[in-house]
């Protein structure tokens, strides 16, 4: 059974795949369930609960768009080039106007047409190579966490109209990012140069489905202060749009916080407590909490699986910035296990 990461591109199974598997006829569609499993050596299968298409007049036509952010991860092209493995990614930046409620629109800065940029991700020991191509008509850069030679550094900065390569070693494996390092940085990142750079341990993590939670701000009047909040890019868009996902099943969340401005914001999930595994860089937890707190750019895995259906919350305990947009509900649905079997015997 191929893993995600011989996937390439995508981790969704396309009902080619499926009918492969001979999963085809236990009542699965592609239009209406996506399934994906995470690791070779397991059997397990994960299983993603179908989001409803989204009315048109809801779904954000610009670079904001969450339900994109959510499980979508890019894994890069695949080379091998003197017996190791290559992954490289090509990020473009550009210009774009989002809405961030019903009156207000602001520039931005985006990555390959979204905000957050993509979610790039590797296993530890691949060589990344990043392409990067800087169309958007100011000075800019990719600074990448890890460890790296200073000139893969990512400070210097790439002129607009011009393209350049960072290369080196995907480690230590956790959860990473990558953002823009021209000052002002704040504005820099606070404008959409950012997204979340995921490096999985050799051995990989146990199947769950995994979710990407990037929290941001925005400074809409550059007086150094975010008048708006949001997760992976559209404020509020979580509370409207639950995030559907199954009742007992492991869910891995990759947990970032970008929002400049405010020196640090909790994260919080309603009823429930998750296991921390700090930056991502641990195999086991080192506690269970219900809040945590993040500085700017800290980020870590949290797992968790809800034992009651329901709608819960999850959002900063810093009130204010919850509600100006950093909020979002989980929707626990159907056991998954129940469900699973159902179909399996339908
Ligand atoms: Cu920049």
């Amino acid at each position: 059974m191929p893993n995600n990461f011989a996937l390439g591109q995508e981790n969704l199974w396309s009902r080619r795949q499926l009918l492969k598997l001979g999963l085809a006829g236990a009542g699965v569609t592609g239009a209406t369930a996506l399934w994906h499993t995470l690791n070779a050596q397991s059997k397990s299968i994960v299983k993603i609960p179908p989001m409803e298409a989204i009315a048109p007049t809801t779904a954000p036509k610009n670079a904001a768009n969450p339900m994109q952010v959510l499980r979508n991860f890019d894994y890069g092209t695949v080379k091998q080039e003197n017996g190791r493995t290559i992954r490289e990614f090509r990020l473009s930046a550009g210009t774009s106007i989002i809405q961030l409620n019903s009156v207000v629109s602001y520039n931005i800065w985006d990555l390959n047409g979204r905000i957050p940029g993509p979610t790039l991700r590797a296993k530890q020991g691949d060589r990344v190579r990043v392409l990067f191509h800087n169309q958007a008509g100011h000075s800019h850069s990719l600074h990448f966490h890890g460890v790296h030679p200073a000139e893969m550094d990512g400070v210097r900065p790439v002129s607009n109209g011009s393209a350049t390569i960072y290369e080196f070693d995907a480690e230590p494996y956790g959860v990473h990012l990558y953002h823009c390092h021209i000052e002002p940085v704040t504005r820099h990142i606070a404008k959409g140069l950012y997204g979340m750079f995921i490096i999985d341990p050799p051995k990989p993590r146990p199947p769950a489905d995994e979710i990407a939670l990037i929290m941001a701000g925005y400074d809409v009047n550059d007086d150094n202060r975010n008048e708006f909040y949001a997760f992976n890019g559209q404020p509020h868009y979580y509370m409207d749009n639950p995030i559907k996902i199954y009742q007992n099943q492991l869910i891995r969340l990759y947990v970032l916080n970008i929002i400049e401005f405010d020196p640090a914001v909790t994260f919080h999930l309603h009823a429930n407590f998750f296991d921390v595994y700090p930056t991502g860089m641990t195999l086991t937890p080192t506690h269970k909490a219900d809040v945590i707190t993040m500085g700017i750019a800290e980020r870590h895995i949290l797992e968790f699986s809800f034992r009651y259906p329901g709608k819960y919350m999850f959002h900063p305990h810093q009130d204010a910035i919850a509600e100006n947009g950093c909020m979002g509900n989980f929707e626990v649905v159907a056991d998954s296990k129940k469900a699973l079997s159902t179909q399996k015997n339908s």
